[in-house]
Formats: structure tokens, sequence, C-alpha cells
């Protein structure tokens, strides 16, 4: 029998936690013949909750699920981890300026990416799912000098998801019929899904919308401004579409893209299309054997090129503000 794969959760005892344990432990972060091993972190304020879940974990009787260890300390909770999810974050409450919300999350992150350098497994894969997320996931990468920078990343796949399924409803397709949609940049509001690489049902998907005034207007923001509407709507923020996404990322990186298609991920960056060496920017990326590579040679046309820029230029923002913090 195979040895199970070690994955961290941290912040197991909140709403995007609880949707995204159950599915873990019954193989959809992997595989359905892959066993693993839980490990879940939590405040010392969220334990109690967390032994809640995990009991419910054991009532599931999942045939995967070979352990769950639940714990306020990162050493242990990173201890031989193979995948980390890094969900649980500082949100922002009310009068917390962009400074005090980074500092805060410093505090959260700086130490994870220790602990992930000092104890995980040679394998690691990092996926920063809380926000500031792909600052935070610069804050642990940096943390983390003996774990090759390209192991942490940050979830734009939310995003992505987000983007197929408007573009399927305008089109008439359906989401499987969509490929090599992008989100290029932060995932904020700034951030750029493009759809003029994109293809639905195999036809470029810019010609087959033909409608910039539809894109600008009402596409992009659509998909930036999801998550506030899903608030809205809900009373509660999105937890079971960014577990799926967090599920979803993981399997593509494990498991690769399929050909002729890619995914989004939030990546530190080799200075591709003009973004900056070392932020952790989203990219198009195709995936292979667990590492990835930025799709390259793309188009980047007048319409695209400024937002790309606007994004990037937020994250250069962010990093600038926790380097001046000493987070990084
Ligand atoms: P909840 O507030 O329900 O849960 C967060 C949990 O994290 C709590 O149980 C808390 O005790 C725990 N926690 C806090 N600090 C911790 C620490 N230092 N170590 C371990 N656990 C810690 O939030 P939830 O709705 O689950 O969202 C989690 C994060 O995901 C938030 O930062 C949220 O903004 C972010 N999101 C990111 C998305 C993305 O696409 N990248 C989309 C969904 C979501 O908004």
């Amino acid at each position: 029998t195979r040895t199970p794969v070690n994955v961290t959760v941290t912040g197991a005892a909140g709403q995007i936690g609880y949707a995204l344990l159950f599915r873990i432990a019954s193989g959809h972060l992997l595989g359905a013949d892959v066993p693993v091993s839980l490990r879940l972190l939590e405040i010392p304020q969220g334990l109690k909750a967390a032994e809640g879940t995990a009991m419910e974990l054991d009532d599931a009787a999942f045939p995967l699920l070979r352990g769950i260890e639940i714990t306020d300390d990162p050493n242990t909770a990173f201890d031989g981890a193979n995948v980390a999810l890094l969900v649980g974050a500082r949100p922002r409450t009310k009068g917390m300026e962009r400074g005090d919300l980074l500092e805060a999350n410093g505090g959260i992150f700086k130490p994870q990416g220790k602990a992930i350098n000092d104890h995980a497994a040679d394998d690691i894969k990092v996926l920063v799912v809380g926000n500031p997320a792909n600052t935070n996931a610069l804050i642990a990468q940096s943390a983390a000098p003996d774990v090759p920078a390209d192991r942490f990343t940050a979830m734009t796949r939310l995003d992505h998801n987000r983007a197929i399924a408007q573009l399927a409803k305008r089109t008439g397709a359906q989401v499987s019929d969509i490929k090599r949609l992008t989100i290029w940049g932060n995932h904020s509001a700034t951030q750029y899904p493009d759809i003029f690489h994109a293809e639905v049902a195999g036809k470029n998907a810019a010609e087959v919308v033909n409608d910039e005034q539809w894109l600008a207007d009402t596409f992009i923001p659509t998909v930036a401004k999801r998550g506030a509407a899903i608030i809205e709507a809900r009373g509660a923020s999105s937890a079971a579409s960014a577990a799926s996404a967090a599920l979803d990322h993981v399997h593509t990186w494990v498991n690769g893209t399929a050909d002729g298609d890619w995914t989004s991920m939030g990546i530190v960056s080799d200075g591709s299309y003009g973004v900056p060496a070392g932020l952790i920017s989203s990219f198009p990326v195709t995936t292979e054997n667990g590492s990835f590579e930025i799709v390259q040679g793309l188009e980047i046309n007048e319409f695209s090129r400024p937002r790309i820029d606007a994004s990037v230029q937020e994250l250069a923002e962010e990093r600038d503000a926790v380097r001046a913090l000493g987070l990084i």
C-alpha cells in the first residue's frame, strides 16, 4: 500500500476549511487512489471547532484518510508536509488600513514560511488561499530560503473558474468547451481576466464574443467583483467555490494540464510579460509531472497591456509595503 501524502491545512476550522477537508479526504485533491494524512493548524481559539470537524471526518469513514492531527504549532503542522494549503489569514476589519492588514498577515505567513522551510518534506507544494493571497505567498516564500521559490503559489483559480463560467453563459457554451483562459496579476479587484487567447469550442473567444464594451463594462467587473456579489447574496463569503478552486489548483499542479489547455496560478515571476521578477503574480501556466511553466509567446494587445500593468503595479506596491515593514 502507498505511503499517505501529508496534507497540512491552516485555518481548518473556518468556512473554507469545512468545505475543503471532506473533499481532500475523499480523494479530490490528489486522486482517488492516493491515501492522505491530514494535519490541521488553527489558532488556540479555533482548536475546539477543528476537533469537531475531525470528529465528522472520522464519522465519514473515508477509506483514503489515514490520520488526522490537530495543532496550534506550525512546526508540528508542517513536519513532513508534502502539500500545504494556507487558508487561515487575518481578515480586514473596520478601520484597518492596508499597512495594518499586511502587518497582521506578515505575523502569520512569515513564521509559517519558516516552519515550512525547517520541517516540510523536500517535495513540498504550497498554495496560499488566505488574503491578500499573492503578497502572503511572497512573505511565506521569502521566509523559506531553502525551498525552491516556485513551490510557493497563490490562488487565482477561483477567478479563473468564475471567468470560465461567465464566458460560458455569454456564449451559450458548456464550461468544458472553454480553454486557455488567463487571469493576470493580483487576486484582487485589479485582476485581469483575459479572453483574447481563450477558445470557445475551438474558436477564438474574443472573436466569438466580438464586443469589447461587454468585456470592459460587464465581463471584467463581474469576475473581479464576484466575491463581493457572493457576500451580498449569501451573507457570507465564497467558501465551497473557493475550496473547489483550491482542489483544482493542486490537482492540476500534481496531475498536469490537458493537451492544448492551460490554467492560471499565482507564481513567482521570472520577468515574463514585463512582470518584475520575484513578484507573485498570476500567469497562464501549463503543468506536467508536478512542475509548471509559464506559457510563452502570447501577444498582448493594447486592450490587455494597461490592465495587466495596473494589477502588477498593485503587486509591486504591496511588495514595497511589506519590504518597508521588514516582512520580506
Ligand atoms: P474564516 O474566517 O471562516 O476562517 C479562517 C480560519 O483561519 C479561522 O478558523 C481562524 O481561526 C483561522 N486562522 C487565523 N489565523 C490563523 C493562523 N495564524 N494559523 C492557523 N489558522 C488561523 O475564513 P474563510 O472564509 O475560511 O476564508 C479564509 C481566507 O480565504 C480569507 O483570508 C479569505 O479572504 C480568503 N479567500 C481567498 C480566496 C482566493 O480566491 N484566493 C477566495 C475565498 C476567500 O475569500
